[in-house]
């Protein structure tokens, strides 16, 4: 899809779900679009002329309840589900396809000829995410106590590993890291909890678990953290309410916790004085 997009010159926003489709530090990407997301996607896909659907369900979400982009706005969708074609926003063509089948073909049929007609529209994508970078700056690089949640996002973008495996909660903290959390090679993998608070600790051990060798960072709230530790505590693998620290082997992976009634020991939160991390 990346490669399509540079042949033909057209801007990329992601689904909170496909947000590691593309880099964010891609020329051509302008965020995730939707509700939990970056001003500069919606602003760029309530501009677009034209918008190209591969492999979405035009939801709620992403579409930010099917006000970006307006219905009435030219959409093309490409989607493997037939129903989906054409259910919320009306098409000027639909294709059924897998998706990754019908990109490839794409790649086979097109060439860059089109591609220097869309520079101006290349340009405003790019100048709309400077504006949401300018923006936010003060934000994202808040000396503020405790830490704002936009400066953790941007020293998580500054200092992930090339090949890390990003797992975010739902509420705020999916909110947060949809929009302010910048991905910066396609190595890089994120995957967010569906709205379904405290998925995101027990996916990322999941993750840890499938790829041991790959950096895997939880991003989640204090209640997301609590939920499937209450559960645990309940009959659970991990610890107990007493405090005792447990370790099990889960997966062939050995894992820690330690828990206490009603309330969960920790580490408190960087100082964003001792970040050290560049300006944007
Ligand atoms: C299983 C489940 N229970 C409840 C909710 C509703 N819910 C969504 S976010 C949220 C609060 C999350 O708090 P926290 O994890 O501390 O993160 P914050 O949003 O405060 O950053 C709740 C209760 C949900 N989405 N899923």
């Amino acid at each position: 899809m990346v490669a399509l997009a540079e042949r033909l010159n057209i801007p990329v926003a992601t689904s909170l779900n496909g947000k590691d489709t593309i880099a964010d530090s891609h020329p051509l990407s302008v965020g995730v679009v939707g509700t939990y997301s970056r001003e500069s996607a919606n602003v760029i896909v309530n501009e677009a002329d034209l918008v190209i659907y591969i492999g979405s369900t035009t939801g709620g979400m992403v579409t930010h309840f099917w006000a970006v982009p307006t219905i009435g706005t030219k959409v093309v969708h490409i989607d493997i589900e037939p129903t989906e074609i054409g259910r919320n926003y009306p098409v000027v063509a639909g294709i059924q396809a897998d998706a990754k089948v019908a990109v490839q073909r794409l790649l086979a049929m097109t060439n860059a000829e089109s591609a220097g007609r869309r520079s101006a529209w290349a340009a405003r994508a790019g100048e709309a995410d400077q504006q949401w970078r300018d923006k936010y700056n003060d934000l994202l690089t808040s000396e503020a106590e405790p830490m704002r949640p936009e400066r953790m996002c941007h020293e998580l973008s500054q200092h992930l590993p090339d090949d890390a495996i990003v797992v975010a909660d739902t509420g705020h903290t999916g909110m947060w890291m949809g929009g302010m959390l910048d991905l910066k090679s396609p190595n890089q993998s994120y995957m967010r909890s569906a709205g379904h608070l405290g998925w995101a600790f027990s996916a990322a051990l999941g993750a840890k678990c499938g790829v041991p060798d790959r950096p895997v960072f939880c991003f989640t709230g204090d209640a997301g953290l609590l939920v499937p530790h209450r559960r645990r505590r309940d009959g659970g693998p991990l610890g107990d309410q007493h405090g005792h620290a447990g370790q099990q082997q889960l997966l062939g992976q050995p894992v820690q916790a330690r828990l206490s009634t009603g309330s969960m020991e920790g580490s408190r939160p960087m100082r964003p004085a001792n970040c050290g991390s560049s300006p944007m």
